[in-house]
């Protein structure tokens, strides 16, 4: 249908014939044997899995090299405005294959393989993925910089080298084991550190003025540095011989060891203060939703953004005029994570560039934008003044300067209403004096965004509504959205080639493309074909789960999934009491087996390892799936799966294969949700609550192809103000209280009615996410999910518009949104 370069013949980004060491057959072997013999230093006969995925990946990225460098120089010479997105986490997954897919390099590198005697798929098998992120938030960055290098907009991603990323998670008799995540233990073929370019990080320390000729200046003296370490990652866009750069930071120690120290024989102190140093940039913090209000957290925020900040200001010629920054970097927020990066700006051009601080607040007000992610009130992260200012005291003096003038202003606006100040001011009083950075985010930032509609909304009117009204056109939405790259070309290999084969390439670089396939969704031919795509997709699930946690998955199920961080809010307990509800029906004889529609439930989720009540939610979610999973009287029509350890390449397996995608969280508290996506792109169906981003996909999928339930944002806040009794509704539906005394009885407990106890007493008498409140509505919901999946074919045609309806959630979209109304970061062609 049209030409055979994807983003079409006479794109301005189309890439060149591929040439280089790797573009033949022949050539890429060279180069593998060349990298395996002088890079690793073995031959073929005698080398590991890891040396040849080593050498394979070398092969990949001497390709990708040649158009970095020349990248690199391009955008020098363009001095195009750049974003500079700044994110305490990236949830990268694995780069191999998207790799080979950025560069067109698959074919070859294969045959080449085969040519070796080597099964890619082996290769392949050998990545650790970088699990340097959380859940969402991470992810969405990565989907971001893969958009931004697609675009070809000038782009660096900075952000920490945690040397142990998210935990990799065990199940010991159900219960959730952390096990550190040493995703370097191999070595990254990925990574390009350069430590002559590290810089030099300080904290602590007091603050002094100084007659500066005449005037009288502010200055910090630390007390003590780090040195972070730039690791540089390629980003290489889809087909289009772009690539840009992530630049994550690793924490060293600047006089690591003390010899006289060690030559005395106290080896611990000869090493203390490296591994103080090097501790910042150890661990990720596995906090989803709710900050940790750690020294160590504030040391790793400060550390990455004041090295990222230096790092682009040292990239400008000598002569660069500061006052000019706005014309050549924005700085991203992803969230408060990296706020502090606002102070440390206006400490640079204040303290070292000597600006007057008007015009450096000028700049500043320019040069970031803010992306808010969440709601939850205890997820907006606060620095205790105290802590801030022994860590950084001149940053504080800063912070009390910018809100100082704020208030001033906000009292010119709206006169002494003294509430209203203590409302707006950055520093809030209680319960300890401390710095609420979403409101030194929002006074600094050009703009401030929500991640969907709904959550956008409700930031402007009931999370910031004073500043929605003192700063008209500051607030506004991205919806968020997630690489076609990734989520659909790499994973889901079976829909894409039918796609293309329907509408042509296009659609991986232009997803809105994919609304041509409505048409497609009443021819049956086709619908028989992607019905068979799904049912592949299972089975490739079924192999992956066999050979991990020796799983299988059954013949004839529905697939219904849940997958994403364990949180009260997203509720997954909804989902649970939904399963031993079908369970406790047919075991107590109410209902036949055999009329009950056949499932496979998946569950993937990880609790925060502090958070008691999410790790008890993961123990019953087991111990139900162990009960349920053994008991004959079910006849196999009921089945539980967990596997363990949920990261990105799992879900990159689990949802092309899923028939139902649950997005079920309580309305008003999931900022977007990016997973909700994915499925849907995938061509599951999603049963949802109004919530995030569900709300768009709903209207753009339409109501007949979308599962609603539950209450509405308004209709949840009217039962909260009307006093919400969460025992009221178990007293009032039969089917909530037989499911919940089940639980309750010690059923999944081996009799012990201990375990489960506090999950049950909390859903009772607290509830804060009103699980009990809309489990009827989940329940009745449900049934008219089977009832539609009865109808096999007409299933598929929903599947099918799923995907024809929802080329508007691809990050390509999001970052045109970020580039138009915030950024104004044109390509660079
Ligand atoms: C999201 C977080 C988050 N919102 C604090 N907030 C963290 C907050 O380590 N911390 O302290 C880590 C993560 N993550 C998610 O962002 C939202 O819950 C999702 O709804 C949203 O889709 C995603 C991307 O915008």
């Amino acid at each position: 249908p049209e030409s055979a370069h994807p983003l079409g013949a006479t794109h301005p980004l189309a890439l060149a014939p591929v040439t280089g060491p790797a573009s033949s057959v022949d050539g890429f072997v060279r180069q593998f044997l060349r990298n395996l013999n002088y890079e690793r230093g073995v031959p073929l006969s005698a080398s590991t899995p890891n040396d040849r995925y080593m050498a394979f990946a070398m092969t990949v990225r001497d390709y990708l090299m040649a158009r970095w460098l020349e990248d690199q120089k391009r955008q020098r010479e363009a001095q195009a405005k750049g974003v500079a997105y700044l994110s305490a986490e990236y949830l990268l997954g694995r780069q191999l294959d998207n790799n080979l897919l950025a560069t067109g390099l698959s074919e070859i590198a294969t045959a080449a393989m085969e040519t070796c005697g080597i099964d890619i798929d082996d290769l392949r098998a050998q990545e650790v993925e970088p699990g340097l992120g959380n859940g969402g938030l991470g992810r969405l960055a990565a989907c971001f910089i893969d958009s931004l290098a697609t675009l070809g907009v000038p782009n660096t991603g900075y952000g920490i080298r945690y040397e142990y990323g998210i935990f990799r998670q065990t199940f010991e008799d159900g219960q959730q084991v952390e096990q550190p995540d040493s995703w370097l233990r191999l070595g990254s073929p990925w990574e390009f550190p350069h430590p002559e370019a590290a810089r030099t990080i300080s904290f602590g320390g007091h603050t002094e003025t100084y007659d500066d000729e005449g005037t009288e200046r502010s200055r910090w003296v630390p007390a003590w540095n780090v040195l972070a370490v730039p690791y540089n990652y390629m980003v290489p866009g889809y087909l289009n011989g772009r690539v840009n750069t992530l630049r994550l930071w690793s924490a060293k120690a600047t006089n690591s060891f003390d010899l006289r120290v060690f030559n005395s024989g106290d080896y611990e102190e000869a090493v203390r203060s490296q591994t103080f140093a090097e501790n910042i940039s150890k661990v990720l913090y596995p906090e989803d939703s709710t900050p940790q209000g750690k020294e160590l957290r504030l040391q790793q925020q400060y550390f990455f953004v004041a090295a990222s900040i230096g790092d682009f200001l040292a990239s400008l010629p000598a002569d660069f005029d500061p006052a000019n920054l706005p014309d050549r970097i924005i700085f991203q927020l992803n969230d408060t994570h990296p706020v502090i990066g606002v102070p440390e700006l206006m400490r640079v051009l204040v303290d070292e560039k000597k600006m007057a601080w008007e015009d450096a607040w000028g700049i500043t007000q320019k040069c970031f934008a803010y992306t808010c992610h969440t709601l939850l009130p205890e997820a907006l992260e606060v620095w205790s003044v105290d802590l801030l200012g022994r860590l950084l005291p001149r940053h504080l003096e800063i912070i009390y300067r910018i809100n100082d003038e704020f208030l001033v202003e906000v009292r010119e606006r709206f006169g002494d209403d003294e509430m209203r100040i203590r409302n707006m001011s950055i520093i809030s009083e209680f319960p300890d004096r401390s710095v609420r950075m979403a409101f030194l985010a929002t006074v600094a930032g050009a703009k401030v965004n929500g991640v969907a509609e709904l959550h956008s909304q409700l930031l402007r009117e009931k999370v910031l509504p004073d500043f929605n009204e003192f700063y008209p056109g500051k607030f506004t939405n991205v919806t968020n959205g997630v690489t076609p790259r990734r989520f659909v070309r790499l994973s889901n290999p079976g829909l894409s080639t039918l796609i293309t084969e329907a509408i042509g390439p296009g659609w991986v670089t232009d997803l809105e493309r994919l609304r041509e396939l409505e048409t497609y969704a009443e021819d049956t031919q086709f619908r028989d074909a992607f019905a068979q795509v799904k049912a592949a997709n299972k089975r490739r699930l079924g192999d992956v789960l066999r050979a991990r946690d020796g799983v299988e998955i059954s013949d004839g199920h529905m697939l219904d999934v849940m997958v994403k961080r364990l949180h009260e809010y997203k509720r997954q307990m909804l989902k649970l009491l939904h399963i031993v509800t079908e369970y406790e029906g047919i075991v107590s004889g109410r209902v036949a087996a055999s009329d009950v529609q056949p499932r496979t439930f998946v569950f993937g989720a990880k609790a925060a390892p502090g958070y008691v009540m999410a790790k008890r939610i993961i123990h019953l979610i087991n111990a139900v799936g162990s009960v349920v999973n053994d008991d004959p009287r079910v006849e196999g029509r009921l089945k539980v799966l967990f596997p363990p350890n949920y990261n990105v390449t799992l879900a990159e397996r689990l949802i092309p294969a899923a028939d139902l995608s649950e997005q079920i969280s309580l309305a008003g508290k999931e900022a977007s949700g990016t997973g909700n996506m994915k499925f849907a792109l995938n061509g599951a169906l999603t049963i949802g609550t109004d919530d995030g981003a569900n709300v768009e996909i709903r209207e753009l999928v339409g109501d007949d192809n979308f599962f609603l339930f539950g209450m509405s944002e308004p209709e949840v806040e009217a039962l909260w103000a009307r006093g919400y009794k969460p025992a009221e509704f178990y007293q009032a539906d039969d089917g909530l209280r037989r499911a919940m005394d089940l639980i309750a009885s010690g059923a999944f407990s081996g009799g012990d009615k201990t375990v489960f106890e506090p999950i049950v007493s909390n859903l009772l008498y607290d509830d804060r996410f009103m699980v009990l409140a809309d489990y009827s509505s989940y329940i009745a919901e449900q049934a008219k999910v089977d009832a539609a999946y009865a109808d096999q074919d007409a299933w598929t045609r929903s599947a099918i518009l799923n995907v024809a309806r929802c080329g508007f959630f691809s990050s390509d979209r999001s970052m045109r949104d970020y580039i138009e109304r915030i950024w104004h970061t044109p390509p660079v062609i």
